[in-house]
């Protein structure tokens, strides 16, 4: 079955990347909304149609056309993930893209707008919630528990029956051993390898790592 033209969100570094997997997988890409360039007249972006702001999208039925998150997302910026909140509530089906270098196991589930990046390998029975970016490289293992709106960034490692919250960010090239849990909205930083659970809306960066941050109040645990 042909599937729907796709409208990209977004004109920046993530959405370059997006753009190259639509073409990769020839998706029909309608064009790009981004305000950035809306708003200084900017009518092409890398070949693309300048929509305009997310506005041009609602010139669409949702049932005619799919979307594609190209927002980024680093910790502190819930953009990427009030754009997916708002669109799939009026309706609107974000695509799920997977690059054709990537090696998922059998029995993974993916949800709905998830990406996975050129060289990613996901492994038997792991569950992928929604918005989620597995980014260039990343590796999660067995049995994995991945919830929404995460962002695995390049080269980072899960071992087997991780459990990554909603909301989470783990940077380039952190690695999480087996088992471990990683509560809503915790911060792993780059090259950090993580060996006991890290509570909720915690930071834990530097190897080896400082003691954690509770982002909410900025203190640390001990
Ligand atoms: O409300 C908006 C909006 N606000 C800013 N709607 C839409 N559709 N687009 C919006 N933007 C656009 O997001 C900006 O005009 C800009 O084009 C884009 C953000 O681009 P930037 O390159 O700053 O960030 P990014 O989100 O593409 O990438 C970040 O996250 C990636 C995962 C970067 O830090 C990358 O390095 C990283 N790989």
């Amino acid at each position: 079955m042909k599937q729907a033209p796709v409208i990209l969100l977004g004109a920046g570094g993530h959405a370059k990347v997006v753009l190259d997997l639509l073409q990769i997988l020839n998706r029909q890409v309608l064009g790009v909304c981004d305000p950035g360039l809306a708003d200084k007249g900017i009518q092409q972006w890398r070949g693309l149609p300048v929509l305009g702001n997310d506005t041009a999208i609602e010139q669409y039925h949702p049932d005619r056309i799919e979307l594609a998150n190209g927002i980024g997302s680093l910790p502190g910026n819930s953009l990427r993930r009030r754009l997916h909140d708002q669109y799939t509530r009026q309706g609107y089906w974000f695509t799920t893209l997977i690059h054709p270098s990537a090696v998922l196991g059998s029995g993974v589930k993916l949800g709905q707008g998830v990406q996975v990046m050129a060289g990613v390998i996901v492994q038997a029975d792991t569950q992928l919630g929604d918005n989620i970016i597995l980014n260039t490289g990343a590796r999660i293992d067995h049995d994995g528990r991945i919830g929404h709106h995460v962002h695995i960034a390049p080269g980072a490692v899960l071992s087997g029956d991780a459990w990554v919250a909603n909301d989470c960010h783990i940077g380039p090239g952190a690695v999480i051993i087996q088992g471990v849990k990683l509560g809503q909205g915790a911060v792993v930083g780059a090259g950090t390898t993580v060996l006991s659970e890290l509570p909720a809306h915690y930071q834990l960066t530097g190897q080896p790592p400082r003691p954690p941050v509770d982002l909410n109040m900025g203190s640390k645990t001990s």
